[in-house]
């Protein structure tokens, strides 16, 4: 088993529960900033998160749409401005502190940085989220920590396309084993999957009971070291986070 050289962590989800109180949110300002009566409830938002990526969600939803344009440069135009809306607003909830890292990921990030673990980002979101929600949380050097920060723009096809994770994999010049991927829902550990690193999977919430194959470790946050599968020895201690050692210990049982 060769050495872990680098952690790649996913975004929304992962890193925080962004979807349904930030995401959503500030696409619900954004249809009304337009001046559009459209609403996405957080029943219909769980659904629209099959589509990664906002634009693509936003195309999705509207080409169902009765009172959408007909048009597809008007529907291209308009998804372009909702979506640029919604990052605005986006910026201001997370820039406000308003939605909080996840537990126990500021201290794996801490952890793998004082282990010689490097940390990367492979998401579908845009750069502007990412920033705001890590400049937020940990200071505007944030990307200093980070050996590569991939994005939605940095890739012609989204998660579950293993794209961003080889991608990363080539920036970091580091082969698939090397690496281990934090992912919160389906499509993001088919990405990691495909592209061959290995996968955790932190269940977020609107993924609480989604099917996942092929994680070597499934459970409901890093947080908590209770609820993991496969699960983890009952010491240091059974309430504490998942530490690095427990993910090199999945990382073996699963190879
Ligand atoms: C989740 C996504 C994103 C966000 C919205 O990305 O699919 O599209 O929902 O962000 P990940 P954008 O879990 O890979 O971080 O509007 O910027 O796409
Ligand atoms: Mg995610």
């Amino acid at each position: 088993m060769p050495r872990l050289d680098a952690l790649l962590w996913d975004v929304d989800g992962t890193l925080a529960e962004t979807e349904r109180d930030g995401h959503r949110v500030a696409f619900n300002q954004a249809f009304e900033a337009c001046g559009l009566p459209w609403r996405w409830d957080e029943a219909r938002y769980g659904e629209l998160l099959r589509v990664t990526g906002g634009k693509e969600r936003l195309h999705h939803d509207i080409d169902a749409r009765a009172d959408a344009s007909r048009d597809p440069v008007e529907r291209a135009r308009l998804v372009d401005e909702l979506h640029a809306t919604k990052n605005v607003f986006y910026a201001e909830i997370v820039g406000q502190g308003g939605i909080a890292l996840r537990k126990g990921v500021r201290e794996l990030i801490d952890e793998c940085r004082d282990r010689g673990v490097r940390a990367g980002i492979v998401t579908t979101t845009s750069r502007s989220n990412v920033d705001a929600l890590l400049r937020a949380h940990l200071g505007e050097r944030w990307a200093g920590g980070f050996a590569v920060v991939l994005c939605g723009e940095d890739v012609a096809h989204k998660k579950p396309s293993p794209e961003a994770y080889l991608r990363a994999l080539r920036e970091l010049r580091i082969g698939p084993l090397q690496a281990i991927a934090i992912e919160d829902s389906p499509a993001g550990a088919t990405a990691a999957r495909i592209a061959g690193v290995p996968v955790v999977v932190a269940r977020s919430a609107y993924f609480a009971e989604a099917a996942v194959e092929g994680a070597i470790a499934v459970g409901p946050g890093l947080g908590t070291r209770e609820g993991w599968t496969p699960a983890l020895r009952r010491e240091p201690a059974p309430a504490g986070r998942v530490r690095l050692d427990d993910v090199l210990a999945w990382r073996s049982r699963g190879q």
